[in-house]
């Protein structure tokens, strides 16, 4: 089956990245080449603290990378915890097409990057360093729950030329999913995970399932927002075989948030969780646990950003 090109991701930085994915797409490349190219850019910008190159560091002041990617075959690489490297998507994607290996991380994910020509930079900005050095004056020593969406609530979003009124502008991690003119399926998830975490602490991103999932004969999912609670319902993949079953992109979103809410009644208030899949048939949709989460859509006739359902009023 033949498709119509589409690119959506997560949050209204998704805008930007869909640029550049569609640049892939429109003419004619394949959807693992434009997801690539795609969230290269939220990892490149300084801008962005939650992704990539001045994201916020660990709470020992490390910026700590992770990523994911899977294809059309079912293809997948990831990189968990690590350091130095600016574009880990790409990290991601070696470990997929070079080794027989899903998942490298830390020390031995930066060995293999400097190994295949990665350049070692240093990930942390003035500007996340004071930040981090702000956080550790009262040093709650223990994770702090997206407070990376604090400093964004109510500012104009440094991101998105296409903003929505009244929307709460909070990012993390970027999941695109993407639909080539051959109708395949590819995906990529990056984050530099929660701001000020546990040294060593891995989220949903880089996990195949939790953070993203991808069959090309069903659809394509991914998931942003508190990364524990994503990987504890297999989040990601739990949303493809909805859709497997006849559920719509929303429902399934839908039904995969529920999951959460019904393990975790109490935890599930405090935070924020989204979910953002798109089908074989090119329809998108998402859910998200409170008010704020947006994704951006482009294919050949529309740019847009589109506000996510949510549970909580
Ligand atoms: C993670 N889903 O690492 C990512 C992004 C995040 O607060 O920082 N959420 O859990």
């Amino acid at each position: 089956v033949k498709g119509k090109p589409i690119v959506v991701s997560t949050w209204d930085f998704g805008v930007a990245a869909n640029k550049a994915a569609w640049e892939v797409l429109e003419k004619g490349g394949r959807a693992l080449d434009a997801v690539e190219n795609g969230v290269h850019v939220p990892e490149a910008d300084p801008k962005n603290t939650t992704v990539g190159y001045g994201g916020a560091p660990d709470r020992d002041g490390r910026v700590t990378l992770d990523a994911c990617i899977m294809d059309e075959f079912g293809n997948c690489g990831s990189v968990a915890a690590l350091e130095h490297i600016k574009h880990p998507i790409s990290v991601a994607r070696k470990v997929m097409e070079k080794t027989p290996h899903v998942m490298l991380v830390g020390d031995g994910a930066l060995q293999f990057a400097l190994e295949n020509g990665f350049q070692k930079e240093n990930l942390l900005t003035p500007e996340s360093e004071k930040a981090w050095k702000e956080w550790l004056k009262k040093a709650e020593y223990k994770p702090v729950i997206n407070i990376e969406n604090q400093s964004y609530e109510g500012k104009p979003s440094a991101f998105n030329p296409l903003q929505l009124p009244g929307n709460v502008y909070n990012h993390d991690t970027i999941g695109m999913v993407a639909m080539d003119a051959e109708g395949n399926l590819s995906g990529a998830c990056t984050t530099s995970g929660m701001a000020y975490k546990l040294h060593g602490r891995v989220g949903d991103s880089p996990i195949i399932g939790a953070g993203l999932y991808v069959d090309n004969e069903v659809g394509a999912a991914t998931a942003t927002g508190v990364g524990e609670e994503v990987i504890r319902v297999v989040g990601s993949f739990l949303v493809v075989e909805l859709m497997r079953q006849g559920y719509s992109p929303e429902a399934a979103c839908k039904e995969a948030v529920m999951r959460i809410v019904q393990k975790k009644p109490a935890k599930a208030k405090e935070i924020q969780i989204g979910f953002l899949a798109l089908n074989k048939k090119g329809e998108h949709g998402a859910f998200c646990l409170q008010p704020g989460f947006s994704y951006a859509v482009k294919n050949a006739d529309t740019e847009k950003v589109v506000k996510g359902k949510f549970y909580f009023t």
